[in-house]
């Protein structure tokens, strides 16, 4: 069976720290409402069609179930959390978020999933913290719900599902988000989205596309291209999380500090231009990495090892990667207790202020 019952699935021992899972997925029901009308049109986007079409219409059961948790911020849910000994949760709107919308819609429904959060979160005040979610269509408007999310709703990290329609934050058409999210303290979680256009044929035809690897590698590459953009000598405040043990980057870093390096002396791109530090001072020094999708005690260490023990946190992937064995093998590290727990509870606690 693909998916673990909770009912029969052994409990994780009780742990001498918290565990704090930080990428879990929600979809208010008034969102999929949305994405029916938009998949109903016929011309949505390929890659948003491969995706949601498949969740919310696919009778498999790894759809059907993902469809009743992600739309569950009570019971079912949390019956999941403690039979996996997930103590709390931070809650992301389920990509692409509000990201498929029209502009309008995009800003007046991150709204609505902010406001929905924020009362789940009054339900449930120990088991749940959360990100905002915010529409790039209009960058002044998802500013301004930044403001509003710390400020009125108690919130205080952003996610982002990566592009928004193929276009990439390294624009500095969106950088008035960046300047919020520094202002306000806010981290954004860089999350992956399906593929854009123009990508996501050559992966989508050989069943590669989605979380397997196409989501790691147009996420990564996000990621990377808002560090060559220069965004981080603009906003030297500012912090970002991604997830998937870093969309493998930690592991690439060498190379792309070398390649880098090279590209700028020759000067064979006007887009690539000389930085302030090489790559990979900027994503050890403004990045925080979550374990989700992967509980590889390796990939863990090395993740670590490359930023810091203070820059790794664990994420299960809620309802995608519902996995309660996975969390055995985290507890199971060989890894002194102070690290552990710096990676299941207090690095979560630090960067979504949780208290
Ligand atoms: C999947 C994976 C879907 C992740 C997700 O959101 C997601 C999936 C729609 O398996 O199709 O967030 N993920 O982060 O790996
Ligand atoms: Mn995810």
């Amino acid at each position: 069976m693909l998916l673990p019952d909770p009912a029969s699935t052994r409990r994780p021992a009780p742990a001498p720290y918290k565990r704090i899972a930080t990428e879990e997925a929600f979809a208010p029901p008034a969102m999929l409402d949305i994405y029916r009308r938009l998949l109903e049109r016929g011309d949505a986007d390929a890659g948003f069609r491969g995706l949601m079409g498949f969740y919310m219409t696919s009778p498999s059961e790894r759809a059907r179930h993902i469809m009743r948790c992600l739309t569950d911020l009570d019971a079912l849910r949390l019956a999941h959390m403690d039979a996996a000994g997930i103590d709390m949760q931070v809650l992301a709107l389920t990509s692409p978020g509000v990201q498929v919308m029209d502009s309008a819609t995009a800003v007046s429904f991150a709204r609505e999933a902010n406001d929905f959060l924020a009362d789940a979160i009054r339900r449930h005040p120990t088991r749940f913290a959360g990100m905002l979610a915010v529409a790039p269509q209009d960058p002044a408007a998802a500013a301004k719900e930044i403001e509003r999310g710390v400020n009125r709703l108690g919130i205080h990290a952003v996610v982002i599902n990566s592009h928004t329609q193929g276009e990439y934050l390294s624009d500095p058409k969106f950088w008035e988000i960046f300047e919020a999210a520094q202002a306000y303290d806010t981290p954004i979680y860089l999350h992956p989205n399906a593929l854009p256009k123009g990508m996501y044929e050559p992966f989508y035809e050989c069943g590669l596309d989605g979380a397997i690897y196409g989501f790691g590698v147009e996420t990564g590459l996000h990621a990377l291209r808002i560090i060559t953009a220069g965004v981080f000598d603009r906003f030297p405040k500012l912090r970002m999380v991604i997830g998937h043990m870093g969309e493998a980057l930690p592991f690439w870093a060498y190379r792309i500090d070398y390649m880098h390096r090279a590209t700028v002396a020759s000067q064979r791109y006007a887009s690539v231009k000389p930085l302030q530090r090489r790559p990979s001072e900027y994503l050890r020094e403004h990045f925080y990495i979550t374990n989700s999708g992967v509980a590889w005690e390796p990939a863990v260490k090395f993740t670590q090892d490359f930023m810091g023990s203070d820059r790794v946190l664990y994420a299960m992937d809620y309802p995608y990667q519902y996995a309660v064995d996975e969390v055995g093998f985290l507890d199971a590290m060989d890894m002194p207790l102070a690290d552990k727990t710096r990676f299941f509870q207090t690095n979560a606690q630090a960067v979504f202020k949780i208290a």
